[in-house]
């Protein structure tokens, strides 16, 4: 193993721990500020194969900043993406325990499943023949780093915040997404409105550019997985006791309990 395989597996060890330990670290970023992107995917896979050797499941992907409202919220202009794994699926209707978090934020999000392979640069149309179903869906997103601060390079090798993420009811893929309302209400209050067409104009280009990336890491889009296309809206935190709804226009809605 050279040098940078091991810094690499180091690193990963860092955001594994935080994560586990529901324990902000400093950013990467701020001791090593040579880590490029190619080697934060790597990071992030490393992080990854540590789950799953805990028998966690790969289930998917998601996007990271496909909407103009999170670039500007966190300040980067960048597409990511991250893996979701088994144990990030919550059930909804389930009290989500918040101990496991950090400082946790929620975000109204649109979720795709494959139901053939998708790789590398694939058309619209090829994207739209992929999939089965489509479903609203509420991410969390819990930054390992204080403060919720990163830089990309940081925020990708920290498999892009992802935390958890629940699926309302899957509906038929020939339903217009493209400019659904989505109105996140917690405690019965409205947080967050926004369009499905703030992600990247219509939410089936997110599943474009999410082959295109997972390429760039030779990874392809498995029929089966879930693709989470990124958020409509700023995110928003999320505290104990929280009930969190999104409302669509004709996708349904879907709903997470936050408990102690
Ligand atoms: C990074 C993850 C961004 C989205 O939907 O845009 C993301 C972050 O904001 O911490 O999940
Ligand atoms: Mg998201």
């Amino acid at each position: 193993m050279d040098s940078k395989q091991h810094q690499t597996g180091q690193m990963a060890d860092i955001l594994d721990k935080a994560m586990l330990n529901s324990q902000a670290t400093p950013q990467l970023s701020l001791d090593y500020p040579e880590i490029g992107l190619k080697q934060a995917y790597q990071i992030q896979a490393a992080g990854i194969e540590k789950r799953m050797s805990r028998s966690e499941k790969l289930l998917g992907i998601k996007m990271g900043f496909t909407s103009r409202a999170k670039m500007l919220q966190m300040g980067v202009d960048d597409l990511i993406w991250g893996r979701l794994t088994s144990s990030m699926q919550l059930v909804e209707g389930d009290s989500v325990s918040m101990q496991r978090f950090i400082h946790p934020r929620i975000e109204p999000e649109i979720a795709f499943r494959l139901n053939k392979t998708l790789k590398g640069k694939v058309s619209l149309l090829e994207a739209m023949s992929a999939v089965d179903a489509v479903a609203p869906a509420l991410e969390i997103i819990d930054s390992r780093y204080a403060n919720f601060k990163f830089s990309l390079a940081d925020v990708v090798a920290d498999n892009s915040s992802s935390s958890g993420f629940v699926l309302g009811q899957w509906c038929s893929p020939k339903l217009d997404i493209s400019n659904q309302a989505m109105v996140m209400e917690i405690n019965g209050k409205p947080v967050q409105i926004g369009s499905s067409s703030a992600i990247l104009g219509n939410p089936w280009r997110s599943l474009v550019e999410a082959a295109r990336l997972a390429a760039e890491s030779d990874i392809c889009l498995e029929a089966g997985w879930i693709v989470l296309a990124g958020a409509a809206t700023a995110a928003h935190p999320l505290n104990v006791a929280d009930h969190v709804c999104l409302h669509t226009s004709s996708m349904g809605q879907v709903h997470l309990q936050a408990g102690e």
